[in-house]
């Protein structure tokens, strides 16, 4: 009986961990880029990921957001925007200027060389 009661407690413990590990990371960090001048300028910090996840920025008005490596995996030492046909490598710069067309409004998804890591800008 003690080991019926211990193996239901494993289980139960490890689908709390799925459910953790699926549904605890939803929430992801989020932010509306600066507005100043007519200008928008966004940050996204590189290490072990991009924080803020998701920027958020104004459509129509033209953007500049700074990829800032803080990392020194290899693993993301390239930031890749498919869609724009941008892969800068942030090993040799460590402020890596990407100018984000703001037209019109949608989302653009970035991620690391290899594709583990992901990112986006929301244009709205
Ligand atoms: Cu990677």
């Amino acid at each position: 009986m003690l080991v019926n009661g211990l193996v239901i407690l494993a289980a139960a413990a490890l689908i709390g961990l799925i459910i953790w590990w699926f549904f605890g990371n939803f929430q992801k960090s989020s932010q509306q880029a600066d507005l100043a001048n007519g200008r928008q300028e966004g940050q996204v910090v590189v290490k072990g990921g991009y924080e803020p996840e998701v920027l958020y920025l104004k459509q129509g008005v033209p953007a500049e957001v700074t990829f800032k490596m803080e990392d020194k995996t290899a693993c993301l030492s390239h930031v890749v925007f498919s869609s724009l046909g941008v892969d800068k490598d942030l090993s040799k710069e460590k402020l890596a200027k990407i100018q984000i067309p703001t037209d019109k409004a949608g989302e653009i998804d970035y991620a690391c060389g290899m594709g583990m890591f992901h990112g986006k800008i929301v244009v709205r």
